[in-house]
């Protein structure tokens, strides 16, 4: 049966975090082509319905985890916290597998994104799942830990303003419609990306609660893939409407 292997972690760990580094120099000055950055007349064959494309996805960060944590043999996650931990992570792609894409009204994807998107998927919820699964020790009274508590609060507040923004975008169009409008209300109101900095804050409040570098790795990644594509996204707005919002910023609210 399988055991922890700390060198598989850390060889893992090490390689997310170099593609966090490449996402970032590919991306920083242009945007990965999807969405509102996709150039339609560069490829316009080979796309996917949104829904379709955000399920296949994301669908190995939940299946993976949830697979390893069904294959374990009992007692499956004795500390409380690993068990408490792993919930979190399935439970968040729990949401973006079997939620988010049933209700989006996004344009259709490009085959090719989702085929590394997929790839990267299922190689994030092989990390993050074997190390909580096989390789995270904590103490017993890690759940009262100020780590565990403060993370756990992050992630929670994180995952809360990145459903709500999911769904302020999404009711910005009626069903069929695929214009761009300002989005407007939430965490919009300050950034561009009120989406992302959801997303960032969730992964980095899971970090922190894990306490673990394959969760830091991730959290970096995340930071380096969807923190230039707010930018990105600010910058469009800012080119397309004359009368879009002077003082909101790309990302971060009042800073950034
Ligand atoms: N999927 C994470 N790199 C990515 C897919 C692409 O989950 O090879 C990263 C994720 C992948 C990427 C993933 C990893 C890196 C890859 C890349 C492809 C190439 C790249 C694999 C896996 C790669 C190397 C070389 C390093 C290996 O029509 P539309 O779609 O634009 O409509 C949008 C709509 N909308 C609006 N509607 C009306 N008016 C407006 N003004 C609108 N603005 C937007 O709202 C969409 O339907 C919807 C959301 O759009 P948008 O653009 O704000 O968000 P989107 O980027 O689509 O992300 C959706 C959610 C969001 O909550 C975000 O936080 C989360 O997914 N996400 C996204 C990307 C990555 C990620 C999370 C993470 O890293 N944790």
């Amino acid at each position: 049966s399988m055991q922890c292997f700390p060198g598989l972690v850390l060889a893992l760990s090490s390689l997310l975090g170099a593609l966090a580094l490449l996402q970032l120099s590919l991306h920083l000055r242009v945007p990965s082509r999807y969405g509102k950055h996709e150039e339609r007349l560069v490829r316009p064959r080979g796309r996917l319905p949104a829904r379709c494309a955000w399920f296949l996805q994301e669908l190995p960060s939940f299946l993976v985890p949830a697979l390893l944590l069904a294959l374990r043999s009992p007692p499956r996650l004795e500390p409380l916290g690993c068990r408490l931990l792993c919930c979190l992570f399935c439970w968040h792609y729990f949401y973006r597998t079997f939620i988010y894409p049933f209700f989006t009204r996004g344009r259709p994807f490009p085959l090719q994104l989702l085929f590394f998107g997929m790839l990267f998927c299922i190689y994030n919820g092989f990390l993050q799942g074997y190390y909580l699964i096989y390789c995270a020790e904590y103490p017993n009274d890690w759940c009262t830990d100020i780590r565990f508590t403060s993370g756990l609060l992050l992630f929670l507040l994180g995952m809360g303003i990145n459903i709500h923004s999911d769904l302020l975008l999404r009711q910005l169009r009626k069903p069929g419609e695929v214009t761009y409008k300002i989005p407007q209300g939430g965490l919009f109101t300050y950034v561009s990306g009120a989406n992302y900095f959801g997303e960032i804050v969730e992964w980095f409040g899971f970090a922190i609660a894990t306490w673990s570098l394959p969760a830091f790795a991730f959290a970096f990644f995340t930071l380096c893939c969807i923190g230039p594509r707010a930018y990105h996204h600010h910058r469009y707005y800012l080119k397309t409407f004359t009368d879009y919002p002077k003082s909101r910023k790309a990302l971060i609210p009042f800073v950034f």
